[in-house]
């Protein structure tokens, strides 16, 4: 009875991962990037982003992607182990419901056949292996021959369930193309924003130029896209008179800008690491709506992205002179995969999600209140603006600071507003000022200086800036949601003698 049930969960196991192979390996060939696992996970992100919300963050990480991946398939292959111990019967309308439940997340008619191929490649698995140990199941047999078929058993388990496994690693290779963005050559930029030689003070604070490699990365997309760049093209259309598409050779054969803009994500926390500023290369939003024609009703620009994320702002915020651009290199290089190659807008002074569209595939003019972007049915703000911020880099948390001068040290943003000044603030006493490093413009971020006459004991230190045009940061802590937050980044420090 024991080996029974075990053999069975086997079975079930093994049958289970015969069935998530095949559907893998199916929808392998539509070149989507993604899998009815896949599929299952961003059905399951669409559904929970807006009841996790502050939870969101942490999901969306690169980390904890892999595990929703990794749970989906856990769990499948668990409850393969309690359908391979259950009657027949049950695991023969079990499969195809969870086929179903694939075809459903996927969608389409090779959703439909992969769901269905998958559910018929475990119930057969199943009723294969549940035929092999047969004779030890009989009684009065003698024992080697138990042993014998069990041996076999496990032979032809373990066989089926490498060759799952090889299935299932097959489709991952058909599924991801070689990384499209290492043979573009990049134009030269009409006008590139120089970089003041005094923007990184030399004494550990985040880099000016936050280094790609380095560059946070958030979003919604389970598999990231790969853009087969041959095939893509950018849409102008919506609200505007002359609707045009872009290809990328033709979007490159565009005048080009080059100039820095920090990035920031509205889910950082005060403190956070979800900000960083790069190079960014690409063509002005504003000089492409020109060509579109914007009618008086396309009050928001709203970016599309192969995946379906979409994010919206108001199309006044364009009137200032904000740095908005279709962008498609970073730091000099064409961008990678994950930060949205090929193109995607970023505009100065919005938090990602209002603005920041990956893999555009479509720049949708429309009524302001006609539509909203992907995030603000889950309770996020409709207005983005970036707040005013600051951050302690040095001393690090728990680095050994001795008495005597210590360096503090960070960076200072409000992208498009600026920031005229930093102060620093010991042990709650008075503020005192900081040093600030050049910026190359007011949609960047600045690195800060104090000196401080570090005394032995457990130290706090508090920093707060205050934008070009006169907000002093404020104390008042707010979560990230519904639009940022706002409070003192604080570090403890223990100085010794
Ligand atoms: N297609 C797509 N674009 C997206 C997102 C997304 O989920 N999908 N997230 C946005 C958010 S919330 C942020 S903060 C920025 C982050 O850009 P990065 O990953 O290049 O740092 O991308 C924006 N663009
Ligand atoms: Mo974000």
């Amino acid at each position: 009875m024991e080996v029974d049930r075990a053999d069975g969960a086997i079975a079930g196991v093994v049958a289970a991962g015969a069935a998530l192979a095949v559907g893998e390996l199916v929808t392998a060939f539509d070149g989507a990037g993604r899998g009815l696992v896949s599929a299952v996970g961003d059905r399951f992100i669409e559904g929970f982003a807006g009841a996790l919300k502050d939870v969101a963050v942490a999901l969306f990480g690169t980390n904890d992607k892999v595990a929703l991946v990794v749970g989906i398939v856990v769990v499948a292959l668990a409850l393969g182990a309690l359908l391979g111990t259950a009657r027949p019967l049950v695991a023969r309308l079990a499969f195809p419901a969870f086929g179903a439940l694939g075809a459903w997340a996927y969608g389409g008619a090779l959703g439909l056949l992969a769901g269905a191929l998958a559910a018929l490649a475990g119930i057969g698995a199943l009723a294969a292996l549940r035929r092999v140990p047969a004779p030890a199941r009989a009684p009065n047999t003698d024992p080697t021959v138990t042993v014998a078929s069990r041996r076999q058993f496990l032979g032809f388990a373990g066989a089926l369930g490498a060759g799952a496994a090889g299935t299932a690693a097959l489709a991952g290779r058909i599924r991801t193309p070689p990384a499209a963005n290492a043979e573009i050559a990049l134009p030269a930029p009409v006008a590139t924003t120089a970089i003041p030689a005094g923007v990184d003070l030399g004494v550990g604070a985040s880099p000016y130029l936050t280094p790609v490699a380095d560059f946070f990365r958030i979003d919604t997309a389970l598999v990231v896209p790969r853009v087969d760049v041959a095939r893509w093209s950018v849409a102008f259309t919506g609200r505007v008179d002359r609707p045009f598409t872009l290809t990328f050779d033709e979007l490159l054969a565009l005048d080009s800008v080059e100039v820095p803009v920090t990035l920031q994500c509205v889910s950082n926390t005060v403190g956070g690491e979800l900000v960083g500023t790069a190079m960014w290369q690409g063509v002005e939003l504003r000089t492409l709506l020109e060509r579109a024609g914007v009618q008086p009703g396309g009050t928001q620009v709203v970016g599309r992205s192969v995946d379906g994320f979409t994010a919206g702002f108001p199309t006044a915020l364009l009137d200032d002179d904000r740095i908005a651009l279709l962008a498609y290199a970073m730091n000099g290089e064409p961008l990678t995969p994950t930060h949205g190659f090929p193109a995607r807008l970023v505009v100065g002074g919005l938090y990602g999600y209002v603005s920041a569209t990956k893999w555009l595939e479509a720049v949708d003019l429309t009524g302001l209140d006609d539509f909203d972007g992907f995030w603000i049915p889950r309770g996020w703000s409709k207005d983005g603006p970036i707040k005013v911020a600051s951050r302690i880099d040095v001393p690090r948390s728990g680095a050994p600071v001795a008495a005597g001068t210590t360096p503090v040290a960070g960076v200072a943003w409000c992208p498009t507003r600026g920031i005229a000044a930093v102060e620093v603030s010991v042990d709650q006493g008075p503020w005192e000022p900081a040093e600030l490093g050049d910026a190359a413009n007011d949609q960047t971020w600045v690195q800060w200086l104090y000196r401080w006459d570090a005394v032995e004991g457990l130290r706090e230190l508090r920093v707060r800036a205050t934008t070009v045009d006169g907000e002093v940061q404020t104390e008042e802590r707010a979560p990230p949601a519904p639009d940022g937050a706002t409070g003192l980044h604080a570090r403890l420090v223990r100085v010794s003698p």
